[in-house]
């Protein structure tokens, strides 16, 4: 049996949209980032961090959401593109999301629209989104060339890059058109649909 433990209320909404996408039956530990259940020596063994999301697939234990959905896809030989050079456009993709959007995108609506006004810092906020502008603007690009980001299929790259762009859904993104029209194809899918009502309890 496959286990995904992580709310879809962390990056494990991530993983709830590829189990989707491949039809994956799992068991589902539904524990959100910094709870109880993530500090107990049981999940610490699973995941040293005591982050989410971590899969048990059978046994084979995995952390870190890009890698998860990596080996998901691979094992189940769809959504990781065949070609290695395409396979490696959604490696590339992957990473470069982590380094350049993750947290930025996370800091930047917190400090101007999810956390408390009180809690709010605007130097946080200001920092972010002068890493997101040029992101988005490498984005663009890329979409300008291609409707995916790997290949000429939805793919892994997409997943894993649209779903981090999560909380860019609330976000004015006029300024980048293509980029607004890939992130609506993706998260039009079903199987995205599905985790964000996961997420947002609908
Ligand atoms: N790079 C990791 C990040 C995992 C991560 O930071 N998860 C957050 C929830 S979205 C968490 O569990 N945070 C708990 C903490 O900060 O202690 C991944 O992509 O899986």
């Amino acid at each position: 049996m496959l286990t995904i433990y992580g709310s879809a209320k962390s990056r494990a909404l991530r993983t709830l949209w590829m189990a989707g996408e491949l039809g994956l039956e799992y068991q589902h530990k539904d524990y959100l980032p910094r709870s109880a259940e993530t500090k107990t020596a049981e999940f610490r063994n699973l995941n040293p961090n005591g982050r989410v999301p971590v899969i048990d697939d059978h046994g084979f234990v995995l952390s870190e959401s890009m890698a998860i959905n990596f080996y998901l896809a691979n094992k189940h030989g769809k959504l990781n593109p065949r070609d290695p050079k395409a396979a490696a456009l959604a490696l590339q993709w992957s990473l470069w999301e982590t380094d350049r959007l993750d947290r930025q995108v996370v800091n930047y609506v917190n400090h101007t629209s999810a956390l408390p006004p009180a809690e709010r810092k605007a130097d946080v906020a200001s920092a972010a989104w002068s890493e997101i502008v040029p992101a988005f603007d490498v984005l663009e690009g890329a979409l300008a060339k291609s409707q995916w980001l790997a290949g000429d299929e939805f793919s892994v790259a997409d997943l894993n890059v649209a779903s981090a762009l999560y909380r860019a859904l609330t976000l004015d993104l006029g300024k980048w058109p293509k980029l607004q029209a890939w992130l609506n194809r993706c998260w039009e899918r079903p199987a995205a649909k599905r985790a964000r009502a996961l997420r947002e309890g609908t």
